[in-house]
Order: structure tokens, then sequence, then C-alpha cells
């Protein structure tokens, strides 16, 4: 943690918290980038350990129907959606974009790019408090009179719409505002981001020295604001339908309830992307450090995520050939989404290029990093199924989708930010972590969710239908057959869970007892490792704030020469 002890005042804009809060205060009141990123990373990890446990009663649930599950009991088709609709929504709005974009955000760019905080440290607390409300808020509609909110993440009218079909009206209505009021929290972290990354930068550092994470996370912010207007709209209307009677979703009264689909996806699709760049971003770089190398095509990866970005806005009624729309625009959005796997396919290649000849590391962060490309690539290889409009008829909401989803989306916010939180460990804590627990921690994670998920394509496949509570009514799934594979799936949960410990137990002896990391463990060539570990308040002493002078990733002082790679120097 920052230490205001060496706490040197420079930069250009006051820390107003410079001679504010101290003690514990300090971990709380700070306007510090590095402590308001702990806040989120912590925030986020400890709703990872909500969402993990809601899938793991879940998934007892459905391998083993009425069991009474240990630390749970036994489940009621009213709790299970409640869960499977929480379990989605945490992992996506409290997990993986509080860590991904506001902790990798907050603590790497200003780090990365020279700087000694972020241009408005103000807005970057409020920022991270009313993401805290809107965490409080959505535990708080876990427990409601009626119970959470169980219909789905995508919310879909008129289940999520109306009294006389959905019991749990509070608990939808709470949910709904905690989604808002996070995406307040978001907006405002945004800002900052862009502001920062353009205004801040080290002397030299011209566009094209950005490291690819920095720029990732920011393009990702700008995709999240464009993205997020029609969805708040739409929620605006829905609370309004849920609370005080308007029929915006409702036929009866001349709405649509189509048109919160179109509202959702709109933002939907746009935000799988807004999560995946700062993950490949993540990769890219980690992957540069260990296969001792340049990237190769630095600007083929940021000119891919900008056209990636632009795609995202016209694919996203890929999510509604079954809804009723216009066969002509599935066959538009047909072509769209398989437009939209050529820039991915290329960062992919633009990873594999990079590791070409290069003199591999294989520490535990390149573990992460190689396992994000491999999972990732299964998930955007399915995604094809579905994104053609014929053959998502018959995958259409099945477990198909549901196992493509979360090979895009574990790499994404598991994957993506153990590699971050392994590689960058020994900056934010000044320690190493044990390696040999972290390569145990991650093959005992890899191996069980392809256990998990792998079994769930092949259910999808012959026909098992997601958000189903038991199989009563379902002859056809309650074969041994499909409830072997189910078993197989949470038996890989259950193991996958438990090597959740080593890594916990990893981090706490690391940070009291792991080796002292130094300055730059990993020899790697970007920013943040020409300084402490852990950086002091305002990151560098003033004398020696940062320059570029190289050109992409080959900072320096003149008398750092020891740092640089040799082989990577301009010829
Ligand atoms: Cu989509």
């Amino acid at each position: 943690m920052a230490d205001t002890a060496v706490d040197v005042h420079h930069g250009e804009h006051a820390h107003d918290d410079h001679h504010g809060p101290s003690g514990i205060l300090k971990y709380i009141w700070s306007t510090d980038h590095k402590i308001i990123a702990m806040q989120y990373m912590f925030t986020g990890m400890f709703m990872a350990v909500i969402g993990g446990f809601m899938a793991y009663v879940f998934r007892m649930q459905l391998a083993f129907p009425g069991i009474s599950v240990p630390g749970f009991g036994q489940v009621s088709p009213g709790e299970y959606n409640a869960l499977v609709t929480n379990h989605g929504s945490i992992m996506i709005f409290w997990v993986a974009m509080p860590v991904l974009i506001a902790a990798f955000g907050n603590y790497l760019i200003p780090l990365m790019i020279g700087a000694d905080d972020m241009v408005f440290p103000k807005i970057n607390r409020l920022s991270y408090q009313v993401f805290l409300l809107s965490a409080i808020i959505l535990l708080v509609s876990l427990f409601v009179e009626g119970g959470g909110f169980g219909g789905a993440w995508t919310s879909y009218p008129p289940l999520s719409a109306s009294g006389e079909y959905n019991q749990t009206d509070l608990g939808s209505s709470l949910w709904l505002a905690a989604v808002a009021i996070e995406f307040v929290a978001f907006l405002l972290g945004g800002i900052n981001f862009i502001v920062t990354l353009m205004n801040s930068r080290a002397p030299g550092m011209k566009a094209y020295d950005i490291p690819l994470v920095c720029w990732m996370i920011v393009i990702a912010s700008i995709l999240f604001m464009l993205s997020v207007g029609p969805l708040v709209a739409g929620a605006v209307m829905l609370f309004f339908d849920q609370t005080i009677g308007t029929g915006f979703y409702d036929p009866a009264r001349g709405g649509d309830p189509i048109l919160w689909q179109h509202l959702f996806w709109f933002f939907g699709h746009p935000e799988v992307y807004v999560v995946l760049l700062p993950a490949i971003g993540i990769t890219v770089d980690v992957i540069a450090t260990f296969a001792r190398k340049k990237i190769f095509g630095y600007k083929m990866v940021l000119y891919t995520a900008v056209a990636t970005g632009v795609l995202s806005f016209f694919v996203w009624a890929h999510h509604q050939f079954i809804a009723g729309i216009d066969p002509r625009m599935a066959n538009v959005f047909t072509v769209t989404t398989l437009l939209i796997s050529v820039p991915i396919a290329e960062m992919c290649f633009v990873i594999i290029a990079t590791l070409y000849g290069g003199a591999i590391r294989l520490t535990t962060p390149m573990l992460w990093a190689l396992a994000f490309m491999a999972e990732f690539l299964i998930g955007g290889v399915t995604g094809i199924f579905l994104g053609a409009s014929g053959a998502d008829i018959y995958f259409h909401d099945t477990y198909f989708v549901l196992a493509h989803f979360h090979y895009t989306f574990f790499p994404i916010a598991i994957i993506g930010t153990f590699c971050g939180f392994t590689y960058w460990f020994p900056k934010m804590f000044g320690r190493m972590m044990n390696d040999t627990l972290g390569k145990i921690h991650f093959w005992g994670t890899i191996i069980p969710f392809n256990f998990i998920f792998i079994p769930l394509f092949v259910l999808g496949m012959g026909g098992q239908h997601r958000r189903i509570y038991n199989y009563e009514h379902f002859p056809e799934l309650a074969g041994a057959d499909m409830y072997q594979l189910r078993q197989i799936a949470t038996i890989a949960l259950l193991v996958m869970l438990a090597f959740q410990l080593v890594f916990f137990y990893n981090w706490f002896v690391s940070l009291a007892k792991g080796e002292k990391a130094g300055k730059n463990p990993w020899k790697s060539n970007t920013l943040e490792w020409t300084t402490e570990s852990p950086p002091p308040h305002g990151n560098w002493p003033k004398d020696e704030l940062p320059n570029v002078y190289r050109g992409p990733y080959e900072y320096g002082h003149p008398d750092r020469e020891e740092d640089y790679w040799p082989q990577n120097l301009p010829s």
C-alpha cells in the first residue's frame, strides 16, 4: 500500500489528502489512485466470492435436484431464479467491470504513463463511493421481502416489468436501481481515465508509446460511455413500468417488450468488448514481457481494438434472432457478427507472432496469459455458430449459449484478472508471490474450468434449455447420461472453487513473507517498473519523474541502460 510517510508533494495538481486522512481512514477516504484501485479490487473480489457461492448453490441443485445444499439448504424455484440472475449480474457488473476496468485502470494508467495521479482525484474517489453504494443496494435487494430479482440478468419485460408476472417487485426495483447507480460510477471513472491518458503522460510519450493495456482501458471506457445511454433510458422506463404503472413495455397499452431487448443489447454487446479489451491489453503486455520481445504489430492491436469497438455497435440483434425480428435484419446482423471475429482473430495472430522466436519464461502470469488465448479462442469459435442466424434458431437459449458465454467471460473476468494480478502483485505490494503455489492454483483452476463447461456444450447440443430449475416437466432431460454430464460439471466446479483457497493462501502468505520484489522483478520495460515497489504516494520522487525517449516500451533514464533488452532496440 502507498505510504503517506514517504509522501513527497509534486506534480501539477495538489493531492487534497496530502495533509488529510491518516491511519485506517486513508484507505477509505484517499484520493490516491493506487488506493482507489485496491478498493475496487477488494470489493470486486469480495463480490466474486458471493457470485461464486451462488454458482455453487445452483449447480448443486442442477446436478442433484432437491438436495439440501450444504451452506444454503434446499433451493426453492424462486430462489433458484434469484441465484442465477444475481450470479450473472454480480459477475459482470460487480466483478468484471470493477476489477478489469476500474481497479487495473486506476492502478496502471498513471503508473504506466508516468503521472503522479489521475487528473481528477476527487471524482475518482466519488466513483468508488458510488460503486460501493450500488454494491450495497444489490446485496440488500437479495434479502428484501419476496427475495432477490429473478428475471435473469437481461431483465426482459414482461417478466421484469409487471407485478402480475413478477412476485419480487421490491427486489427487482432495487436490482435495477443498483445497476443504474453502478453505471454512474463507471462513467465518472471513465472520464477520468480518458482525460488522464490524454493530458498527464510523461514528457516524450507519444500516442504510440502508450502501453496497450492503458489504451485498451481507455477505448473500453469510451465504448461504455457510448453504449450505456440508451440502456439507462430504458432502465428508467422499466423502473417506471415497475413502480408507477407506465406501459412502455406492455403491448396491451401500446408499449413493446422488444424495445427493451434492443436497448439492452445495444449496450450488452459492446459491454462484452468493454471488459474484453482490458483483458487483451493485460495479456498482450504480459506476453511481451515474458517472451522478451516487443509486441508484434502494436499499431495493429490498437487499430483492431478500435475496429472491434466500432463494429460492436452493429451486432446487437444477434441476441434477438428468435424474438420475431424481420428475417432480412437477421441476415444483416449475421454478417456484422461474423465480421467482428476478424479483428479479434487478428489480435490472436499478433499474440502468436509476439511469442514466435521469443525467449519465453513460463511464469505464473505468463501461464494465465497463454491460457487466456487458448480458452477465449474456444469462446470465439463457438460464437460463430450462434452468430449465424440459421444455427442460432436451434442453439438459442440452450446450454450451448451458456457454455459459449462462459468460454468468453471466464477468460476475461477470471483468467485476465489473475494474469494481471499475479503480474503486478510485486508492484502493488512490494513482494513476490510464490510461483509454485501460483502454478498449482493455475492448473487447479484451468483444468476444472474445462470440465465444467465442455459438458454444458454437449448438454446444449442435446437440447437442454437454460434457466430450468429441475427436470420434472422435461422427461427428455432427465436421462442418466444427461445427469452424468451435469454432475461432472458440478463436481468440477467444486474442485475449482476449492483451488481458489490456494490463491488466497498464496496471496496472504506472500504479502507477509514473500521475497522482496525490488523495482523491476520481471525485467519489464514499461514505466511502472522504474519506481519503488510499492510506489510511494505521487508514484515517483519529484526529481525522478520518468520520461520516454526511445519509442514504444523503451522508457528511460539514461542511467538505466541495464534495463533495456538489447534485442529490442531499434537498429
Ligand atoms: Cu452479442
